[in-house]
């Protein structure tokens, strides 16, 4: 069992290797700072604190709740908003968590379509289904990659769902919420956003601000362009005591039981972080975005979103139908040393054929590129998938690349090593 355990230590060393070479722009991803890297191993990860900071169900659990209650406070004032719930786990949990507090099965509740960009939460087989919601879709406006507000509102007051979600994981350009926010109110269902993708575009002020435009309820996850931990959060802006006290029991009991308290603390100091370096970090992580588009654009890729520069966020989509398919072309640029990932698109007809793919700035700004590099990625997979380079050519020209961009940016302990395996135990298994 030695040898396994140091198949597997070998396995994500070669991985974090791989990384460290190569071009990641998977939307979603992002890397944690030294700081909060540092509390995922920490003795909290062994700990368990069910309940609330001094309402505790343990012992043991006085620094607990001092971590608990910093994080709580940086969450309000990162968002300026009255109520935070740190303890679901991850995004889906915490989408899960809004659904228990605030419908019943059988509600109709509003969202987007995959096909449109958006989460598998709203899908039959997610949190929509598990939870025997009914999903009722906006219009969507392809051209704008956003919901078409005209046809949506006759929607509404046709359906009259009881809540309505905001939320993509292709997430281009902000959603309507304050122009949607008086039909919410005249049908009587309330605004939800799954911020999850640009939790840090609008902790930084360069996004839309959903819980001052007519949400009483935010959801995410903490790791996408909050550059923080694997973890979820609630929050809302609600006076209403009977509101958060449904969130805070649909977080705990209903649907976890113990917070995993050592992410918990990771997330507590990127937010901290995000306090001081968030501004910034999202300005160049859109300003990445826009510059990858448009250079990606020159070179004949179709990127979506042409007529509104883009995108307004961290993420980008391209139809490559003409390229292979969104299937074909991810396998090839991975191949090539450039990280991205299959996408359905508007329009598309099969989930199992998806026509493109998303590229997203989060870890490429994190590691410091800025929109020169994001011109020499757009020459690299133009000269893989338009000029017929060899994949490993451009691997290689990737590997330079990215060589000047491996340390952290945008964090205390700024320039430490972004992709380091940390050998703790110091020496091997027998
Ligand atoms: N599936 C994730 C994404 O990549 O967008 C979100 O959970």
């Amino acid at each position: 069992m030695a040898q396994t355990v140091e198949r597997v230590r070998d396995a994500v060393r070669r991985h974090s290797a791989r990384f460290e070479r190569a071009i990641p722009l998977i939307a979603s991803e992002n890397l944690l700072s030294p700081y909060a890297k540092e509390l995922l191993v920490s003795d909290l990860h062994s700990r368990y604190a069910e309940g609330l900071p001094g309402e505790r169900y343990y012992e043991g659990n006085e620094q607990v709740d001092e971590v608990e209650t910093l994080c709580l406070d940086l969450a309000k004032r990162l968002f300026r908003c009255s109520f935070a719930d740190v303890r679901p786990i991850s995004g889906t949990v915490a989408n899960f968590a809004v659904l228990k507090a605030l419908a019943e099965p059988g509600d109709l509740v509003g969202t987007c379509r995959l096909a449109d960009g958006a989460h598998i939460s709203s899908a039959s087989f997610g949190a929509f289904g598990v939870r025997g919601v009914k999903p009722v879709y906006y219009a969507w406006d392809p051209e704008r990659m956003t919901i078409d507000v005209p046809r949506t509102k006759e929607i509404l007051r046709e359906v009259r769902p009881k809540l309505c979600l905001f939320g993509l994981s292709l997430f281009l350009f902000p959603l309507p919420v304050q122009e949607l926010s008086s039909t919410l109110e005249d049908v009587g269902a309330r605004g939800w956003y799954d911020a999850a993708h640009v939790l840090g575009l609008i902790a930084g002020g360069e996004f839309q601000d959903p819980l001052h435009e007519g949400c009483v309820v935010l959801s995410a996850s903490t790791h996408k362009t909050l550059p923080g931990p694997q973890h979820g959060i609630l929050l809302g802006n609600t006076e209403d005591p009977e509101l958060t006290k449904r969130l805070a029991s649909a977080a705990f009991p209903g649907v976890t039981s113990n917070h995993h308290l050592h992410s918990m603390a990771a997330l507590a100091v990127s937010l901290a972080e995000h306090l001081a370096f968030g501004r910034a970090y999202a300005r160049q992580v859109i300003a990445n975005a826009k510059a990858l588009g448009a250079a990606l654009h020159e070179r004949s890729f179709d990127v979506l979103g042409e007529k509104l520069g883009f995108t307004a966020s961290h993420a980008l989509a391209v139809r490559v139908t003409t390229e292979g398919g969104g299937e074909e072309v991810a396998r090839r640029l991975a191949a090539a040393g450039i990280i991205a990932n299959k996408n359905l698109l508007p329009g598309d007809t099969s989930p199992k054929r998806p026509g493109g793919i998303r590229l997203g700035t989060p870890e490429v700004t994190r590691v410091g590129m800025t929109e020169k590099e994001m011109v020499r990625v757009a020459e690299l997979m133009d000269d893989l998938l338009h000029r017929g380079k060899r994949p490993e050519s451009v691997a290689a020209d990737a590997a330079t690349l990215k060589s000047g961009f491996t340390g952290l940016r945008y964090c205390f302990a700024a320039g430490e090593a972004a992709y380091r395996y940390y050998d703790l135990v110091g020496h091997p298994p027998p």
